[in-house]
C-alpha cells in the first residue's frame, strides 16, 4: 500500500496549477492581460511560450476567452470522470477495469511508437527526457504483462473504438511539427496523472495499486519535464482534440 504522506505529496505536486494570472478560467472577456512573459505556466502546469509580446485588444479578447473556457472544461472532463470515481470508491467491476486496462495496454503500445519517432526528430535538450519517456513505457508494457498475466486478462483483445481513434491521432501527431508533438504529448501524460491523482483514496481500494503507480513522485516528476519541452501558445485545438480523446478514453470505459 502507499505511504499515505508520500501519496498525499505526489497528488499534491500533480494539483492542476489554476493560480497563473492570465491563464485559463482567469481571463474574463475584456479584461486586460500580458502575454508576453516568459515563465507564465498554464493552469494545467506547462510553460507558455510566445513568440512576440501581445497587447490587450481594447474591446477585450473574446474568442480567447471562449477557447479557454472550452479547454478548461474539457481538462476537468479529462481528469475527472465517473470511472475514476468508481475506482476510487472501489465500486467498478473487475470485469469493466481489465476491460479498460486491456485497451490502455494496446493505447500505451502506439504511444511507444510515437515517442520512439518523436525522440527521432527530437532537438538535442530534449532527448534525455524523451529517451527517459521511451524506456519507461517499455517498462510499462512489461507491467501490463504482470498485471494481465495476475487477471486473467487477454492482451490479445482487439481495439474498441475510442482506442482506435486515439491511435489515429497519434498516428497525425507523427505529421506535425516537433513542438505540437511534444506539447501533445505533455497534455496527454499530464491528463493521465492528474486523473490517477483524483482516483485517490486514503481507504483501502481494491484498485489502490494502479492509483499508487500512476501518481508515482517519478511519473510526476517526468511529466513536470515534459511541460518544459510544452508549448502551449498556438495549439489551443490539438490540446483540445488531446483532451477529447482522454474524454472518449473513459466513457469507453464505463459503457
Ligand atoms: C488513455 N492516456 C491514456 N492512457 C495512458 N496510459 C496515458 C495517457 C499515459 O501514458
Amino acid at each position: 500500500m502507499p505511504d499515505a504522506a508520500q501519496l498525499a505529496a505526489s497528488i499534491q505536486a500533480c494539483r492542476p496549477r489554476n493560480d497563473y494570472p492570465g491563464c485559463g478560467a482567469a481571463v474574463e472577456v475584456g479584461e486586460p492581460f500580458e502575454m508576453s512573459v516568459s515563465d507564465r505556466r498554464d493552469r494545467a502546469g506547462a510553460r507558455i511560450r510566445c513568440r512576440r509580446p501581445q497587447r490587450p485588444h481594447p474591446a477585450g479578447t473574446p474568442s480567447v476567452a471562449i477557447v479557454r473556457g472550452v479547454l478548461d472544461r474539457l481538462w476537468t472532463a479529462a481528469t475527472r470522470h465517473p470511472f475514476l470515481d468508481a475506482v476510487r470508491e472501489g465500486t467498478i467491476t473487475d470485469s469493466a477495469f481489465d476491460r479498460w486496462l486491456g485497451q490502455d495496454a494496446l493505447f500505451v503500445g502506439d504511444l511507444l511508437t510515437f515517442q520512439a519517432r518523436l525522440l527521432a526528430r527530437a532537438p538535442r535538450p530534449a532527448q534525455t527526457v524523451l529517451a527517459g519517456g521511451c524506456v519507461a513505457l517499455v517498462a510499462e508494457l512489461d507491467w501490463f504483462e504482470v498485471q494481465a498475466a495476475r487477471r486473467g486478462i487477454d492482451l490479445g483483445q482487439p481495439a474498441l473504438p475510442a482506442t482506435l481513434a486515439y491511435g489515429e491521432l497519434l498516428l497525425r501527431l507523427d505529421a506535425a511539427p516537433y513542438e505540437a508533438a511534444v506539447t501533445a504529448l505533455w497534455v496527454l501524460e499530464r491528463v493521465y496523472l492528474l486523473a490517477w491523482a483524483s482516483a485517490a483514496s486514503m481507504s483501502t481500494s481494491p484498485f489502490g495499486e494502479f492509483v499508487e503507480h500512476w501518481t508515482a513522485p517519478g511519473f510526476a516528476g517526468y511529466v513536470d519535464a515534459l511541460g518544459e519541452l510544452a508549448i502551449l501558445d498556438g495549439h489551443d485545438e490539438l490540446v483540445g482534440d488531446v483532451l477529447s480523446h482522454e474524454v472518449a478514453f473513459w466513457d469507453m470505459a464505463v459503457v
